[in-house]
């Protein structure tokens, strides 16, 4: 019998697949390697078909906040999925996540589901600028937003990973209300409110930037943000995809205390399944149709079993409240992280927000898509090979973050902490 192995199944995905992936980081480009293929996932480890075993801390990109199979959430979609998984109608799940994020999330008073991350920001702009009735848009450099098409302007994640912050395929038209300011800056926000404030729909942001690895807002950014939306009839749009019941149990905006006009939810509030979200002030809500003159829509939008993974997921993160035990493991994680890069002498910036954090390989301090991008990506992709080869599975990229769960225990710090020494040491 020919034994399966990654290499193998890369080579016959390749055939059928562009790129052999379904999501181009994946695809391990720029870290000089094949993927491993994944066969299960329990707590905080995941399994390749070679017969590996790794510590994750990817998470599936950040919604698996409580691990792998965690039990609540493999019950709720069991007994969910045996009684239908789709019907397209209303349901009473619907209503009871609504409330959930509407609880959660002090700025949020109504909230339509979708299936995806891209599809909240697609639908929130478009909401923008149906209820603004102005054209332009302001998004951050390095900031991503998924792979929508007027959002591909330089953006994060997989582009920035790939150096093609700005995509093929998108006509010149489709991108030229969308203008680009500079994270943690508001000097470039002013001046493209001086020059047409008045034809700006929204300005967009991920309160903490994370697909450029992980930047924390400066002291005053988001107020700042806040304030001239305010004064200008801007829609602030929180993009909390990622840090959405992750940096804290009412995302980004509690943690910082902003009130976001609209905010896009994904990630963490489907458990693992595809979801998304994206709700706000009722006044701009009520634009949506069948209320409203702004089209949006989807068959599975509001899918039970999404909808009972991510309740399941929601409660357990709400009954249990385990962000102030996360916060100590994930600053025993980065402080000891940021202590062997010192004890080595290798020039780095480590970044934290909660459970998502980032270490670059750079010695200048990180604070946007400029200076993130001065980071050595060869040495990255040495140490990420080293760590993988130490059975740690990390994000395989310098510009996305990396996320702890609950799961993760004391042995498994420990054990990335001595991985990281010894990959330090050969990189
Ligand atoms: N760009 C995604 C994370 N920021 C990666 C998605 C994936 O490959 O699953």
């Amino acid at each position: 019998m020919t034994q399966i192995t990654s290499q193998k199944l890369f080579a016959r995905a390749r055939e059928v697949i562009p790129g052999g992936v379904n999501s181009p980081v994946r695809a391990y480009g720029s870290v000089n390697l094949d993927p491993p293929f994944i066969i299960r996932g329990r707590g905080s480890k995941i399994y390749d078909v070679d017969g590996n075993e790794y510590i994750d801390y990817v998470g599936s990109w950040g919604p698996l906040i409580l691990g792998h199979a965690h039990p609540a959430i493999v019950y709720a979609v069991r007994e969910r999925v045996a009684r239908g998984a789709s019907f397209g109608a209303p349901t009473i799940l619907e209503i009871e996540m609504a409330e959930e994020l509407c609880e959660a999330l002090p700025s949020l008073e109504m909230v339509r589901m979708v299936n995806s991350g891209t599809e909240a920001t697609m639908s929130a702009i478009r909401l923008a600028r149906g209820f603004t009735g102005r054209k332009k848009i302001i998004k951050f450099a390095g900031g991503y937003h998924g792979h929508v098409d007027a959002l591909l302007i330089e953006a994060g994640s997989g582009a920035l990973t790939l150096g093609v912050p700005d995509s093929a395929g998108i006509p010149a038209e489709f991108t030229s209300n969308t203008l680009s300011a500079v994270y943690n800056d508001l000097d470039s926000v002013d001046e493209l409110l001086m020059i047409c404030g008045n034809e700006i729909a929204a300005i967009i942001v991920e309160p903490v930037a994370g697909n450029m690895g992980t930047i924390p807002p400066q002291p005053g950014f988001l107020e700042g943000l806040r304030e001239r939306c305010i004064k200008t009839g801007i829609v602030l749009i929180f993009d909390e995809v990622m840090t959405g019941f992750r940096v804290a149990y009412g995302g980004a905006q509690t943690l910082y205390n902003i009130k976001p006009d609209l905010t896009c939810l994904g990630k963490i509030i489907g458990g693992g399944l595809p979801v998304g979200a994206f709700g706000g002030r009722r006044d701009i809500m009520e634009h949506l149709a069948p209320l409203g003159e702004v089209y949006q829509a989807g068959t599975l939008s509001g899918n039970p079993l999404a909808m009972a993974a991510g309740l399941a997921t929601l409660r357990t993160l709400k009954k249990e409240n385990p962000y102030p035990e996360l916060e100590k493991s994930s600053a025993y994680l980065g402080d000891g992280i940021n202590t062997l890069l010192t004890e080595h002498g290798i020039p780095h910036y480590c970044t934290r927000v909660g459970s998502m954090l980032c270490t670059y390989f750079t010695a200048a301090s990180v604070y946007n898509y400029e200076t993130a991008q001065t980071s050595d990506c060869e040495r990255f992709a040495r140490f990420f090979a080293s760590m993988l080869k130490r059975h740690i599975y990390l994000a395989p990229s310098q510009f996305e973050a990396g996320f702890v769960s609950t799961v993760h225990s004391q042995d498994d710090l420990d054990l990335t902490l001595e991985a990281v020494k010894t990959s330090l040491a050969e990189i």
